[in-house]
């Protein structure tokens, strides 16, 4: 039932992405590339306010960044706490393939792309700063579902020979602490994949997914037979059970995307709202709504 290529992204800033990202693909070039082109497109768009240029900054109006990347090989490369790069995603590609590590964090990552060639630049927009400006007026740490804190962009790509490549990148959760890291950079908590079995993808609070190795279990439900739907059903419900009695449940909302090695895709997340860009040959690129556990 499954088809390839398949491109999957998470929210409506998916589309643009896995057009772009197809394009490249369809052109001969590799998933990595056509992932880092892809969602180079939300990270450039200063509208897009959960990842790059124009994002939410953390409570001192810091714009910091996080990425990773992984490929059918299991490299990857990730950036976290990164400021001043429009790119965090190409940051991290240089990452998998120009150093022997897969994480570099802060003045360090920040230090290796410009030795790489990146410009610093700010990425605090007029908007971005204007609205922290009015939230520090209350300056009270809750997300707003569906909106502040949930929109990274999550790719998953399976091409023509059924090699799967995966990336992620955020502006993380809005009015954050200065330093917080979130899930999007951690191989295994925001994106996991494994060549054999398919790959997964999350949004949502980080600090759910870390806590439950999110990525990483839905590909291992994989492994074990699940459809990636099942799979992803799956991992929220556990993350449902852990935390329902948690401070978090109040303004939780996860969500995650998969894809296994036939080319099969799903998603699900925690409450409505969630959806994701799927591209293939037969359908071509449109959004799909995520099932969902509860309104
Ligand atoms: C994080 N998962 O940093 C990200 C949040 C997200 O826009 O999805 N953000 O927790």
């Amino acid at each position: 039932k499954g088809t390839k290529p398949l491109i999957i992204s998470t929210w409506n800033h998916g589309l643009p992405a896995n057009e772009e990202a197809w394009k490249l693909l369809k052109s001969g070039k590799s998933g990595l590339d056509a992932i880092v082109a892809g969602v180079g497109i939300p990270e450039a768009d200063p509208k897009v306010r959960s990842v790059g240029y124009g994002g939410y900054p953390d409570r001192e109006g810091k714009v910091t960044l996080d990425a990773c990347i992984m490929d059918s090989n299991s490299d990857c490369g990730s950036v976290s706490f990164l400021q001043n790069i429009k790119h965090p995603i190409a940051v991290a590609q240089k990452v998998l393939e120009n150093t022997p590590h897969v994480m570099l964090t802060g003045a360090g990552a920040l230090q290796f792309a410009k030795e790489q060639g990146f410009e610093e630049e700010n990425l605090l927009t007029e908007a971005s700063d204007k609205d922290w400006k009015n939230w520090l007026e209350k300056s009270k740490y809750q997300p707003v579902i569906n909106i502040e804190n949930h929109d990274t962009i999550s790719m998953l790509v399976i091409d023509e020979n059924g090699d799967i490549t995966g990336g992620c990148t955020t502006s993380g959760a809005a009015w954050k602490m200065h330093g917080r890291v979130g899930d999007s950079p951690i191989i295994g908590a925001g994106l996991f994949l494994d060549n054999e079995v398919g790959a997964a993808a999350a949004t949502g609070l980080g600090e759910a997914v870390i806590r439950t190795a999110g990525s990483a279990m839905v590909v291992e439900l994989m492994r074990q037979g699940k459809s990636p739907d099942e799979a992803c059903k799956e991992i929220v419900e556990r993350i449902y059970d852990k935390h329902k009695n948690h401070q978090d449940m109040e303004y939780l909302q996860v969500g995650f995307i998969a894809i296994n090695k036939a080319g099969e895709y799903g998603g699900y997340s925690l409450r409505s709202g969630f959806n994701y860009a799927v591209y293939d040959e037969a359908n071509g690129n449109r959004m799909e709504d995520s099932k969902f556990k509860m309104t």
